[in-house]
């Protein structure tokens, strides 16, 4: 058997490919622009919520919020850690973030005006993130797959602390309950474009599913998150802001407009509302940041003369 007819044989078993297995060239690099535009997700992801963790308002929803965003820096580190078993060195990869020439989701170029965002994004960002990302489980590639257990796992709970935040404003005051549908307002529309453009448009998918790098198309994943949002805003009392959103019978899912996909390309191209805030932010955020990795080279630096010294005596 050729390396290929060994590795499509894996492929089509359902056995999972690693670091050290024979790959075509292409898979390498499908799986390095995924787990890139993913890893960098996570990081670029914290930022919209970190400006809230100052201004929570209880104790408990500080404490519960900075959990959060230091969960996301962690799944960032274990899918960096995963590119890195491809070949992708940690630095090459945050380089090309803070160029602008890789991408991260869309959706972290919205602002967070109040505190009902934060409940939405926990609520639907995170909701279209589980959906996404509970497939990826079932990856190809082993080290992808087995970090994506423990983000999911972590997910699913920052999806309950934002389910929560809505029960709590929907079922407070006129205001705070008008907070949270001018949130579900803003989000509802952009969290859609999360699963990206339509399949007809999906230029990776198809080498991708073949690959089962993804086992569901964009479209699928899209139709699986309405229907299982729709039902929750109707429990909190919110109104989904889509006029054409209708329950179809025959294939017992909702029908629902039509995505802005000008909209989605625009943000995608570097021109969304906080394009410029988040690599600023997170671009200082690494300058700021050197000592510390100095000091971490420096200490692995020094431990790893004492350990050779301590060898050769
Ligand atoms: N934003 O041909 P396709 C999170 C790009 S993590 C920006 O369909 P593919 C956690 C796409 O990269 C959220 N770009 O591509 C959290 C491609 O460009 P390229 C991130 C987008 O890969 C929660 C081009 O468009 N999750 O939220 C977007 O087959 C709360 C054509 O697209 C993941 O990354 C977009 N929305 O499917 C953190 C999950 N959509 O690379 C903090 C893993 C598409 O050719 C707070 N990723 N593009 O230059 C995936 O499943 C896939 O990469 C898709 C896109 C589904 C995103």
């Amino acid at each position: 058997m050729t390396e290929q007819e060994i590795f499509d044989k894996k492929i089509d078993d359902d056995v999972r490919i690693e670091p050290k297995d024979w790959m075509p060239e292409a898979y390498r690099k499908t799986l390095i622009r995924q787990i890139s535009q993913h890893a960098h997700s996570e990081y670029v992801g914290m930022l919209p919520e970190a400006n809230w963790i100052t201004r929570a308002p209880t104790l408990r929803r500080k404490a519960t919020l900075l959990a959060k965003v230091q969960d996301e820096a962690g799944h960032g580190l274990y899918l960096y850690s995963a590119m890195e078993t491809l070949g992708m060195s940690r630095q090459q990869s945050l380089d090309d973030l803070h160029s602008g020439k890789a991408k991260y989701s869309s959706i972290f170029n919205y602002p967070t005006l109040t505190w009902a965002d934060i409940g939405t994004i926990g609520w639907l960002v995170d909701g279209a993130a589980i959906l996404n990302q509970v497939p990826l489980c079932r990856t190809s590639y082993g080290p992808y797959a087995r970090a994506m257990v423990r983000v999911c796992k972590e997910e699913s709970f920052h999806q309950r602390q934002g389910f929560e935040i809505m029960m709590a404003l929907s079922a407070g005051t006129a205001e705070q309950k008008e907070m949270a549908q001018d949130a579900i307002n803003r989000w509802w529309w952009p969290t859609l474009m999360m699963f990206g453009p339509k399949d007809s448009e999906s230029g990776n998918s198809e080498l991708s599913m073949r690959w089962r790098i993804k086992r569901f198309s964009n479209d699928e994943l899209r139709q699986k998150f309405v229907d299982m949002m729709v039902p929750q805003a109707e429990f909190l009392g919110l109104k989904v802001p889509d006029e054409k959103l209708k329950w179809n019978a025959e294939k017992n899912g909702y029908d629902f407009g039509e995505i802005d996909w000008e909209e989605f390309w625009r943000v995608v191209k570097g021109h969304g509302q906080c394009n410029k805030q988040r690599l600023d932010a997170r671009r200082k955020a690494h300058d700021d940041g050197a000592w510390v990795r100095e000091a971490a080279t420096a200490y692995a630096e020094k431990r790893a003369q004492r350990e050779a010294t301590k060898k050769g005596a």
